[in-house]
């Protein structure tokens, strides 16, 4: 467990002497600039093991003299514990008064075999619980100065692909797919041209929906879900207006299965009515599926769900009556553009995003930067429908237009934000670190720069 010291000119070739030389998984303990290169200290993966075992063996040292202290000078406990321990040393061999008798001397010897096993666990497992913290602490710190330099050598060697990153970062995309973008982006681009590559990375990687084959024009059954609040209903309605321009209004039909809130189906009712369109409410899988099937030759019919929490249990009930519902319902989920990247991310999540058939962007007129929620589409591969940029029914839901969502997306990088970084902060978010507490430093570090530094 010896740590050894690496040089080399720069950091890529110091961490590429440390990889030969103990593996993926080593343990930098300290790396710094010297004079002529790099100088890296740094242990094998398994020091943390027989750090962790050393670290009990030491316990038990220790433990073994606190043992021997404690039987010397019996505790109030054991004290009490006493008769009882004499009990069950009596009971096997009935001979209960002889064995009062021995116990009658003086108490050493029933104490010295007292096994003070709980203690001693808990102070042993307490200290490992602890080293381990540590450890993972200095993994957090090693693998943030670590990217700071990769981010350094970086900068000097590519501006045009940190200048990328950058933007990406500052418009609320993340770690791992900023890497993931740009990490093809040919060598040696001069800013300007980067930009453009980064344009057509983000177009080509972002799916959306046309305006000749929207849901609106292929028909079927929809199912608009998604957290409370974000827009279910409304765009329902936006929706349904759009099926009645196009197809009339015996064409479409609305269900809501919102039983679940005192009134919560008049609001959908009453667009129902102003459409010209027919609404009914379902209160469970087997009504839906006898609803839908009355509703067989609709081209268009649009189920407004329950909004709840994307937290609540009931999210997966929900899906799960859907599905059983038969019909071939599809399921549209809503995303609100002011969410962060995380929200979205868990809200994804709790819709099972493989059988989804695509999401709605809303609130885009209230969202300062729509970075983080092109991030989650285009991460969990979900084809955008529409976006809604407004209150109004059916006017504010458009199809997408990918050149200026993108653009959008981008010009938060332009502006100035409070939130902004400096330069050499951006490392940060490229080595989460904390998130990820159970990656090794060395590999970790090298998996998330994508090669930059290997
Ligand atoms: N600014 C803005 N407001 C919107 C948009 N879409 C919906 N809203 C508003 O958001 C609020 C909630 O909309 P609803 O359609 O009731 O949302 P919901 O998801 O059905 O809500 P629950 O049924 O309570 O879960 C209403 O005030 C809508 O007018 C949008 O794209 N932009
Ligand atoms: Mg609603």
């Amino acid at each position: 467990m010896k740590p050894r010291k690496f040089f080399a000119a720069n950091s890529r070739e110091v961490l590429k002497l440390v990889r030969d030389a103990l593996g993926p998984d080593a343990l930098i303990v300290s790396n710094a600039k010297v004079a002529g290169g790099f100088e890296v200290i740094a242990l094998p993966a398994t020091s943390i093991s027989e750090l962790v075992g050393a670290s009990r063996a030491e316990m038990a040292l220790v433990a073994a003299p606190l043992r021997e202290t404690a039987a010397a000078r019996p505790s109030p406990a054991a004290a009490t514990a006493e008769p009882r321990r004499r009990e069950t040393t009596a009971a096997p061999s009935q001979a209960a008064p002889a064995a009062v008798s021995t116990s009658a001397e003086p108490a050493q010897p029933m104490i010295a075999a007292a096994p003070p096993a709980p203690p001693r666990e808990a102070l042993s497992e307490a200290l490992v619980h602890n080293m381990v913290a540590e450890l993972r602490n200095m993994r957090a710190v090693l693998e943030q100065r670590l990217s700071g330099l990769a981010w350094t050598e970086l900068s000097r060697r590519d501006p045009a692909k940190v200048a990328a990153l950058q933007a990406l970062l500052t418009a609320g995309f993340s770690g791992e797919l900023a890497r993931r973008l740009t990490d093809p982006m040919p060598d040696g681009s001069d800013e300007v041209e980067g930009m453009k590559w980064l344009v057509a990375e983000v177009n080509r990687n972002l799916v959306t929906a046309g305006a000749d084959n929207d849901i609106v024009e292929r028909g079927g059954v929809y199912a608009i879900v998604g957290p409370t609040g974000v827009g279910k209903t409304t765009t329902t309605a936006k929706l349904a207006a759009r099926g009645v321009v196009r197809h009339g209004a015996d064409r479409v039909a609305l269900l809501t299965t919102d039983t679940y809130r005192i009134g919560a189906h008049e609001q959908l009712r009453i667009y129902g009515r102003i459409l010209g369109v027919t609404t009914s409410i379902v209160r469970d899988a087997q009504e839906l599926k006898s609803t839908l099937s009355e509703l067989r030759g609709k081209h268009m019919v649009l189920i407004d769900t329950v909004g709840m929490s994307q937290r609540d249990k009931l999210v997966t009930e929900q899906v799960h009556a859907l599905t059983r519902s038969g019909g071939n319902v599809k399921r549209l989920l809503l995303l609100n553009a002011t969410c962060n990247g995380d929200t979205l991310e868990d809200v994804v999540r709790c819709y099972e995003p493989a059988s989804l058939d695509g999401c709605i962007l809303t609130k885009i007129d209230e969202a300062q930067a729509i970075g983080a929620s092109l991030d989650v589409i285009m991460r969990n591969r979900l084809a955008l429908h529409f976006v809604a940029n407004g209150q109004r029914v059916p006017e504010d839901l458009h199809t997408p237009n990918r050149q200026y969502l993108i653009h959008r997306a981008l010009r938060a990088a332009a502006g100035g934000s409070v939130f902004g970084l400096e330069h050499e902060e951006y490392p940060l978010m490229l080595a989460p670190a904390r998130q990820e507490p159970q990656r090794d430093a060395a590999s970790g570090f090298a998996a998330r720069m994508g090669g930059y530094v290997a």
